[in-house]
């Protein structure tokens, strides 16, 4: 017996029909931010990407059923469920065979929009190598996804709570292709440049369009691109700036013992709170930037 994703019927139309697609995550609505504001950013993700005349499938699993684009009651379900588990790869088919409600991280929507034959896929940062992984081995199962599951995904870069110098490096090691868009610099999230060069650069979604069909016109099984795309300016907080707190939220987070899959919801709530809600505005409005730019590289792939 094969378990298929439930495709909402929206979705269903437009992938039979061709039509551009963007996946979306729904560990940021379960883990990433409070509601209602986690409700709020994902409706207006949505209406972005339809915006740009793209179809939005935000995966989620609801009560075991992997669910490929949700409606606007599903929506606000998840955005308030207060026991929803955060669902990795090697939690998936636990999550269906007990039943259970979840967001799915980048790895997880990674898998299910390929089931579901969705090319493109919008996320806010990709999870990575923590700081101080050389002890606590703490690795975002993230990376190897993207090292395995072809998908292009769109982020603002690494968070800068990780160690972005050793994400840099796995991601070479595994193979996956690091776009800077627009941009010579790595992003970091909240601001623009992490100090670190991208690895490669492309400056509009048909050149992106036209590398991902070079990629599978060599190889099948090429994985995942990971496409990097800068906050907005008006909406960046510096580098430097973020590091003060980035530290203190580190520090906390050690303090308080916090590991395996609590690190990166704790980090970004103690970062919330220690810049007075600054960072969540600086979260919506990347996502909402990176979820445009998804929407055109999905209508150029199927143009
Ligand atoms: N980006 C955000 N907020 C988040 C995440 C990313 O702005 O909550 C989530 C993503 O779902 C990502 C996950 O896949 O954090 C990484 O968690 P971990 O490091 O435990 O793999
Ligand atoms: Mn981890």
């Amino acid at each position: 017996m094969n378990i298929r994703p439930v495709l909402d019927p929206r979705v269903a139309v437009a992938l039979d029909a061709g039509r551009p697609v963007v996946a979306l995550e729904s560990t940021i609505l379960t883990h990433g931010m409070p509601h209602p504001d986690n409700l709020r950013m994902a409706r207006d993700v949505e209406a972005i990407v339809r915006e740009e005349g793209a179809v939005p499938a935000t995966v989620a699993v609801l009560d075991g059923a992997i669910r490929v684009g949700l409606d606007d009651a599903d929506l606000e379900r998840l955005s308030r469920v207060e026991d929803a588990r955060k669902l990795s790869r090697a939690d998936l088919a636990f999550a269906v065979a007990e039943r259970l409600t979840g967001g799915t991280t980048v790895a997880a929507t990674m898998i299910v929009a390929r089931l579901a034959g969705i090319d493109v896929f919008a996320t806010g940062g990709i999870g990575g190598v923590h700081a101080g992984a050389e002890s606590s081995f703490d690795e975002s199962a993230d990376l190897a996804e993207l090292g395995r599951t072809d998908v292009v995904v769109v982020c603002a870069g690494a968070k800068a709570i990780l160690d972005l110098p050793k994400t840099l490096e796995r991601l070479e090691s595994l193979g996956v292709p690091v776009v800077g868009y627009g941009t010579d610099a790595l992003p970091a999230f909240w601001s623009r440049d992490s100090g670190l060069a991208a690895p490669l650069r492309l400056d509009s979604p048909e050149a992106i369009a036209r590398f991902e069909r070079t990629r599978r016109a060599i190889d099948a099984g090429v994985g995942g691109v990971l496409v990097a795309n800068p906050v907005p300016a008006a909406a960046e907080i510096p580098a430097a700036e973020m590091a003060v707190t980035i530290g203190r939220a580190q520090a906390d987070a050690a303090a308080a013992g916090v590991r395996g899959k609590d690190v990166t919801p704790f980090l970004l709530q103690r970062i919330l709170e220690l810049t007075d809600g600054r960072s969540l505005a600086t979260n919506i409005a990347l996502v909402e930037h990176n979820a445009r730019l998804a929407a055109r590289i999905a209508a150029a792939l199927a143009g």
